[in-house]
């Protein structure tokens, strides 16, 4: 046992989410922070396939750094572009925690900041991770940590307690993705829940939770005028299995356990 009590290990196995912090102390989050506002903003060079839009930015001049910032809503894969995401998703402090649920052998699968626009960010409808991973077994643990307060109003993690237990539902496909690519769905996969069952986890900053990758999960928009950011973090142990198609298969970063170091 590294950092969670056995009470906490307890709660995610029987809930599939758990409620935590902090993960990161004030200057941490403010180093994210700013970093994600460069990458929205263009200032420093980033895969333009790599970041997706809010669909209210149809239309709207993209070529500002100001307008852009309005209108980002996912950074993907930052870990393998920007040195600091990566000592992020290694951060020994935060691999405890996941070693905690998932043991001592650590993969990282993927990273992503997820932003909510002030007024117009979208919702994340209801889902399961797994049901875009193409990764087997579906035995795998979500680090999200806010950047700004996130609270039910401008979005925080909401979840379907117990739902990890329920196996991998049937997901619907809603609004198109703006860039798809790496064995990623072409569009936002969603499924019903019946919203009475779920409780919303609101984080201060460098705070968050953690969930597994069958839980029912989702977020609402933010309609308000305080944008909320996440950066957020996934995991696997290093006995996992890539289903996908071979030719998009990633290299995958083991940053924790007997191959450190190693990219599989
Ligand atoms: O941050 C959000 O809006 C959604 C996050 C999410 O769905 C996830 O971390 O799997």
């Amino acid at each position: 046992m590294k950092r969670l009590t056995p009470e906490q290990q307890r709660f995610f196995r029987e809930e599939g989410y758990l409620g935590f912090g902090p993960f990161l102390d004030e200057d941490r989050v403010r180093k994210i922070g700013e970093a994600i506002d460069a990458i929205a903003g263009g200032e420093i060079p980033y895969p333009p396939e790599l970041i997706r839009w809010e669909p209210v930015s149809q239309g709207a001049d993209l070529g500002r750094s100001a307008a852009r910032k309005k209108f980002v809503y996912q950074i993907r894969y930052p870990h393998r572009h920007i040195p600091l995401f990566m000592e992020h998703a290694a951060d020994p402090a935060l691999l405890d925690v996941v070693e905690d649920l998932l043991g001592p052998d650590l993969v990282i699968y993927n990273t992503q900041a997820l932003l909510k626009p002030a007024f117009h960010g979208t919702s994340q409808p209801w889902h399961q991770d797994a049901a875009y991973w193409p990764i087997r077994p579906m035995n795998m643990v979500s680090c999200w940590i806010a950047i700004d307060e996130a609270t039910l109003e401008n979005g925080c993690m909401r979840f379907v307690p117990g739902s990890h237990k329920r196996g991998l539902a049937e997901h619907r496909s809603g609004r198109p993705l703006s860039a798809a690519s790496g064995g990623t769905a072409a569009a936002v996969q969603e499924i019903q829940v019946d919203e009475s069952e779920a409780v919303a986890v609101p984080a201060r900053p460098g705070h968050g939770s953690l969930h597994h990758c069958l839980t029912h999960h989702g977020t609402p928009p933010n309609r308000t005028p305080h944008r909320r950011r996440a950066i957020i973090c996934h995991y696997m142990p290093l006995d996992f299995r890539y289903t996908g198609p071979e030719q998009e298969r990633p290299r995958f970063h083991v940053v924790r356990g007997k191959r450190c170091g190693e990219i599989v």
